[in-house]
């Protein structure tokens, strides 16, 4: 307890996925006097990271949006909340009943999952709206991941984690929790537990690109040439099937994956990926004779050509070396509000139907968002003409965003739910903001799932919001009901029902049906929430495929790696032409996606913006360091600032994402003021991943050349 001044709360950060608990001190006026991670904290055990304190920043921030505005003659107006609401309900029921329910298009960007509202009433009201053109930030991030457990695991949240605090070897590919904090994996407090690991002789292995951040906390660190994990990662399967198998007994089709990758030997790999042949051998040799292992492969993995069946080939090294399910190896969570076994996410499905254009195909109810440009741009039945986003920015996040700006800007009608007027909100004609992370509710419904460890814990909202403000599910249910009186079709029993409890409400129904079972009170009273133990081996019971067994042989990997196999052999491998260097991405511990650049604390200290470049590949096209760049792809082409870097591998240059805020029309006052341009500029939105049209972020061919040079 603080002194008398100043009193004690105990909030959950939602800015990233570790989730950590924090203890805030307020004084009697409500500032926030103290700040520091919650120590008694089951999951997160002390942990923060200095975008925690930048939550005040967003609190304060005047740039923040409290009431809703309209676009008028090109001016920012504010709206009342029953005004706009009214205009956005009947823009949608306009344009979908002259054109069809398709011709509204949906993007739902990623802080979605960190907000309980939005996975209430938000969700229902995108099922209400109808139509197949839903968009997500999935597609530019973790799709292979869900697409790779519903094949194997029958539901696509059945997501296996690294049971850090137990293994003895922990493998991680193209992840770099050292400055993301985890991802598919709620691991809070990382440097802590990769230090205990340490201390009990385990071993870190980090395959990347980039010398990174967790490259440099590894016992071995193996530059991969980027989007060629797949090779690799086939060659340690086949080295370790060469081994054997310990794969449980509900485990079916090994001899055929055993024949599949065959053909994959390190030295193929080697040539390819420019991983060391012995490398590979020794990896699956560490890994098969561990104790206990585990591998993780994330966004460097996914967001490749081939990052199904790279995910896919991860699980199969744990569950050939024994390690899915048990102990140190890689567990499924058993969280309180199981929202997996009770039916609250769908298992997922695949090419139900394809987007118009291009054919993509969709999952579990969504379209790849590389395909949403060409929805908006290509006339005919079924065309995208107006648009709502939710708390996204596909402008920055996603390949050619400007683009896609450009695109947005010619639609017929578009809304945003976002408190920022930022790189796409801007193309919006009315915006309603909700409120910010300190002042509502939370309960982490998603992440977990994704925990190291079973916990629960609720977070209430610090402050009140103001009289003008609405939460995100407010606005939300507000949003649906008046799209039902436009349709003449009001809500009622169940679907009203729901559409007016609160997310609080909803999450102590679940709470008080959970297991452990419990309550928001209960919650609510206990700091850091209740702590319901590590992860206990839960399969083959957990499965959702329809005989409770894991067919490995999945024919539609199996498939592809054949193909790949016959690329290897005609020599048909793509290559980036010589005087080509392959784009990657990075994150740094203090920025945030694209939209955390307006609070003043993380945009202080030195400048991030650089393209990373090996001194080599500077030195041959007469670079040097400091330099300004131009940086061409096949979409577009930048002038960044160079930063030479012994870190990166030969051939390969890094830029972060999310920068490059210096637009008109962005209201972002010092988030422009930041220099930097947007990797998203350069990406492609016809690179995509081969099972299911995940954007191919990572490993973007691209020119270099000192700026003022002409390119040709
Ligand atoms: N090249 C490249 N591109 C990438 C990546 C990469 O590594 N490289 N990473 C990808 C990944 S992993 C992701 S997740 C995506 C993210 O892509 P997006 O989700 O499209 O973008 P964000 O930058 O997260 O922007 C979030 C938006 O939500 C708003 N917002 C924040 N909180 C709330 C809230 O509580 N409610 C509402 N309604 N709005 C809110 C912010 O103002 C901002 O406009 O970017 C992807 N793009
Ligand atoms: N500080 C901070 N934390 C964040 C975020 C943030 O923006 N800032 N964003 C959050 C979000 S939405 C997400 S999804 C997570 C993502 O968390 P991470 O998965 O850790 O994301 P990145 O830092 O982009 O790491 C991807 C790594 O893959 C490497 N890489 C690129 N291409 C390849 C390749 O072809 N092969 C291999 N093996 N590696 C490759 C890159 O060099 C990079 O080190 O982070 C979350 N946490
Ligand atoms: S690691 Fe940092 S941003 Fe992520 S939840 Fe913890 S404090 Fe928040
Ligand atoms: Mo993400």
């Amino acid at each position: 307890m603080g002194d008398d001044a100043t009193k004690t709360r105990y909030i959950q950060c939602v800015l990233c996925e570790a989730s950590c608990g924090l203890q805030v001190q307020l004084a009697a006026d409500g500032e926030i006097v103290d700040m520091r991670g919650h120590a008694e904290d089951p999951l997160s055990r002390g942990h923060i990271c200095p975008k925690a304190f930048a939550l005040k920043d967003l609190h304060e921030d005047p740039d923040r949006l409290r009431r809703p505005v309209r676009k008028i003659d090109g001016q920012w107006v504010e709206v009342s909340w029953q005004e706009a609401i009214e205009y956005v309900a009947r823009r949608i029921h306009e344009i979908q009943t002259a054109h069809g329910q398709n011709a509204l298009g949906v993007y739902l960007g990623n802080p979605n999952v960190h907000s309980l509202g939005a996975l209430t009433q938000g969700l229902q009201l995108v099922r209400s709206l109808k139509t197949r053109n839903v968009f997500s930030a999935t597609s530019v991030d973790q799709l292979p991941h869900q697409v790779t457990s519903w094949g194997l695991y029958g539901h696509q949240f059945l997501l296996p984690v690294p049971d850090i605090d137990r293994t003895d070897l922990l493998v991680l590919i193209g992840h770099n929790p050292m400055a993301s904090n985890g991802s598919m994996w709620t691991v809070p407090a990382f440097p802590q537990r990769r230090r205990e690991l340490a201390a009990r002789g385990g071993r870190l292995v980090v395959i990347d690109p980039r010398r990174t951040e967790t490259a440099k906390v590894a016992d071995q660190h193996h530059f991969i040439r980027p989007g060629t994990d797949v090779y690799a990662l086939l060659a340690i399967l086949r080295t370790l099937l060469s081994r054997g198998s310990r794969a449980a007994a509900y485990v079916d089709g090994i001899e055929e994956v055993r024949a599949a990758v065959e053909p994959f030997t390190p030295e193929v790999a080697e040539s390819l990926s420019g991983m060391p042949a012995r490398a590979i051998i020794d990896l699956a040799d560490a890994l098969w004779s561990a104790e206990r292992a585990a591998v993780h492969g994330r966004m460097g993995l996914s967001t490749q050509a081939f990052g199904v069946i790279g995910q896919w080939a991860v699980q199969l090294i744990n569950i050939v070396t024994g390690n899915l399910d048990r102990e140190g190896g890689t567990m499924l969570s058993a969280p309180v509000i199981d929202s997996v076994a009770r039916g609250l996410i769908g298992k997922g499905h695949l090419g139900a139907w394809s987007s118009r254009v291009r054919g993509l195909p969709a999952f579990g109810g969504e379209l790849p968002v590389a395909a949403l440009r060409e929805e908006i741009e290509t006339p005919g039945e079924g065309q995208i003409r107006a648009m709502l986003t939710i708390a996204g920015n596909p402008v920055s996040s996603t390949p050619a965003g400007q683009r896609l700006g450009d695109a947005l800007a010619g639609l017929e009608f578009m809304a945003a739910i976002d408190f920022y007027i930022n790189e796409t909100t801007r193309y919006a004609e009315v915006i309603l903001p909700p409120t910010g992370p300190l002042e509502r509710d939370h309960y982490d419904l998603i992440f977990h799932i994704l925990a190291v460890r079973n916990t629960a814990r609720f977070s209430e909202a610090l402050y009140p919001k103001s009289e003008e403000q609405r939460h995100d599910w407010e606005i939300a249910r507000d949003l649906n009901l008046a799209l039902r009186k436009e349709r003449g079709q009001p809500a009622e029993g169940e679907d009203l029902l729901r559409l007016q409890t609160s997310p609080r409400q909803q999450l102590d129904f679940l709470l008080q049906t959970g297991s452990p079972r419990t309550s928001v009170r209960e919650l609510a009273e206990t700091p850091g929430g209740i702590d319901a133990g590590p992860h206990v081996p839960q399969l083959p019971e957990r499965l959702f495929t329809q005989d409770k067994r894991v067919d490995v042989a999945w024919p539609l990997v199996l498939e592809q790696v054949a193909e790949l196999a016959e690329q290897v052999r005609s020599g048909q491998v793509w290559q980036p032409r010589e005087d080509e260097l392959l784009l990657i991405g990075r994150r740094h511990q203090r920025d945030n996606n694209s939209w955390m650049h307006n609070a003043p604390s993380l945009i202080r200290g030195r400048p991030r913006h650089h393209l990373l470049m090996h001194p080599t590949d500077a030195r041959a096209r007469g670079i040097e360091d400091c330099a300004l760049v131009t940086v061409t792809s096949e979409v577009g082409k930048v002038e960044v600032d160079v930063a030479l870097s012994e870190d990166m591998m030969p051939g390969v240059v890094s830029l972060p994402h999310g920068y490059g805020h210096d637009q008109d029309g962005v209201r972002l006052s010092r988030a422009r003021q930041l220099p930097g341009v947007s990797i998203n500029d350069l990406t492609d939105p016809d690179r995509v991943e081969s099972v299911a049209a995940n954007s191919v972020l990572n490993g973007v061919p691209v020119r270099v050349a000192p700026a003022g040079l002409q390119d040709h």
